[in-house]
């Protein structure tokens, strides 16, 4: 047995030498972890309102969808253990994307095509209200394929049973289409194109060329490679969880997925497999070569625009056609070792979902949580219009702040003491980390203290500063952990974005969403948004404490200051 497997192996490594299939580590799997359970999980660090499973691993998004009026959601999820592996689609179901019924799970390895994994896929809704999903199969020489399932019984609302194609798997790396047995995966929604075939794009790669490999249908289940990818881009490494959508330039109504014209620009997310980060460029979409081309001065990687700058991976929208808007999911990871999260029994929270539409500057993404869950919202406190003098710390009360939502606006009126930004700045998360909540300047640094400790011992910093660039201020908004927790062990890496805001004619909003150890925030009306993942021993539960903070010499306006205790929403 034992020289079977060494000679398996070795013939193996011979096809991968000669370019025949090519393999390579993917997912990292830590078989001693994936399937140990702790005697009792820790409770401290969950969260209330975020979506979770009450226990194990958690991580992307899947096939998010409404059917029949009801939202379903479905998760990467490791039923046996809260570090990767195991991988089967979790499902749950809602009326209103903020309280959630948990289902068995929809699709788990059965059959020769997923034997190895389910991993992350779409949903999309064919003609007649029919839908179905596409996801990566992982089989048994461990390549990844595309496969096709459906409902068992459409007229269950709940769509609990799904079932696998016999023609699995309908997309597959072979030795013609030369595609990277290891980096092939993760299907769109697809989008049915006005010759009638239906498109949808696989994420990949070609040594370090990111790649959205495009595949066309007309039946669905028969898929042809076309020649060249809807897009790609040289550097960027492996793309995962490509996500394709529409967006009208006149308003911030969502689009289904497969609308084109006038009035439309197209978005192209991807997520960086090497760095962890989704960035997205806006462009347009040309039919006529199926291609997508991004605007000028919309950039492909790392450096590229956002959808968080903190925390936030694998995300995936769909067009809510009872509420007509885009929503957007994405999974927040812990920021403990796998040996702490596999301690505290489980790991990974989704962000709460967000409305999504095009900025009137065409330029990038506005985002917005749901208004739903505003409904959790509970004891409102409202502040009159405040100066927050230089130095000073302003303790927002009444609110249970670690479970709370908080909106505040700054207004500034006097600029000359604005630090002058040096042009070698370019890296605003380098500038952050160099310029935290405790380093003094002119303007900033100025805004919230969350989940902070009565004496300041522990806070997390959410703030804006302004510099006075050449010829206009610039805004920095920054999330500081680097004093959330005393316990050593957690990332605090503090995250911070510009903010393409004018502070001389707009003033500067904050909406911070807080549960327990997690902190989603949202700057200038959600041009940006930050989240971290936050362990505080002192500030928690009625340890907890919210300020707003003004740590510059020049005075600052709070012109709007609302918070609101939130209650527990009912998700496992
Ligand atoms: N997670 C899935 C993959 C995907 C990755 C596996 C992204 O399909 O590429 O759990 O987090």
């Amino acid at each position: 047995m034992a020289t079977s497997c060494v000679w398996l192996i070795s013939f193996f490594s011979l096809l991968v030498g000669h370019g025949v299939l090519q393999l390579e580590a993917s997912h990292i799997l830590n078989t001693n972890l994936e399937s140990l359970q702790p005697p009792s999980p820790n409770q401290t660090y969950r969260t209330s309102y975020h979506f979770q499973p009450p226990k194990n691993w958690m991580n992307d998004p899947n096939g998010p969808m409404i059917y029949k009026g009801l939202y379903h959601f479905f998760y990467q999820y490791n039923p046996f253990g809260a570090a990767w592996g195991n991988i089967v689609w979790a499902h749950s179901t809602s009326e209103d994307l903020v309280n959630w019924i948990p289902h068995d799970p929809a699709i788990y390895p059965s059959h020769q095509a997923d034997i190895n994994g389910c991993w992350s896929g779409s949903a999309t809704i064919l003609p007649g209200e029919k839908p179905v999903f596409l996801y990566t199969g992982v089989d048994p020489k461990s390549q990844q394929v595309q496969n096709i399932a459906v409902p068992k019984n459409m007229s269950d609302p709940f769509l609990v049973e799904w079932e696998k194609s016999p023609k699995n798997p309908l997309m597959e790396p072979t030795s013609m289409n030369k595609i990277n047995a290891s980096s092939f995966r993760d299907p769109t929604t697809a989008w049915l194109g006005p010759d009638g075939r239906w498109r949808v794009i696989i994420g990949s790669k070609r040594d370090r060329r990111g790649l959205a490999i495009l595949y066309r249908s007309k039946d669905f289940i028969n898929w042809v490679k076309a020649k060249h990818p809807l897009h790609s881009a040289k550097g960027t490494g492996m793309w995962e969880c490509p996500d394709f959508f529409p967006v009208s330039t006149s308003n911030q109504s969502g689009l289904d997925t497969s609308m084109v014209g006038l009035g439309i620009k197209h978005v192209l997310k991807l997520s960086l497999d090497d760095t962890k980060h989704d960035y997205y460029t806006i462009g347009t979409y040309n039919l006529a070569m199926d291609r997508y081309i991004p605007d000028s001065g919309s950039v492909d990687g790392d450096s590229g625009l956002r959808y968080d700058y903190g925390k936030f991976y694998a995300s995936k929208t769909f067009y809510d056609n009872a509420k007509n808007r885009r929503v957007l999911w994405g999974w927040i990871n812990e920021s403990l070792s796998e040996a702490d999260y596999v301690k505290q029994g489980w790991a990974g929270v989704q962000a709460i979902p967000r409305s999504v539409w095009l900025s009137k500057s065409g330029k990038q993404l506005v985002q917005w949580p749901i208004v739903e869950i505003e409904k959790l919202r509970t004891n409102r406190v409202d502040s009159p219009s405040t100066d927050l003098k230089g130095g000073s710390v302003h303790e927002i009360s009444g609110v249970t702040a670690a479970q709370a939502d908080v909106e505040i606006s700054f207004r500034v009126s006097e600029f000359n003491k604005a630090d002058v930004m040096d042009p070698s700045w370019t890296n605003p998360q380098l500038l952050c980390s160099q310029k935290g909540a405790s380093v003094k300047g002119g303007l900033g640094p100025f805004g919230l203290l969350v989940l902070a400790s009565n004496h300041l011992q522990e806070y997390t910093a959410v703030f804006f500063r302004i510099f006075k660039g050449q010829n206009k201020y610039v805004v920095l908004m920054c999330s500081d952990q680097s004093r959330s927790s005393l316990n050593k062990n957690p990332d605090k890496t503090t995250y911070g974005t510009f903010v393409d805001v004018d502070p001389i004619k707009e003033k500067l909003s904050l909406r911070s969403l807080i549960d327990h150890s997690i902190v989603e925030s949202f700057g200038g009306d959600g041009k940006v948004c930050i989240s971290s993942r936050v362990y505080p021993t002192l500030a928690i539960e009625g340890g907890a404490h919210l300020y707003a903070f003004n740590n510059g010499t020049q005075g600052v306006t709070i012109s709007k200051l609302s918070a609101w205790s939130m209650k527990k929403a009912q998700i496992s």
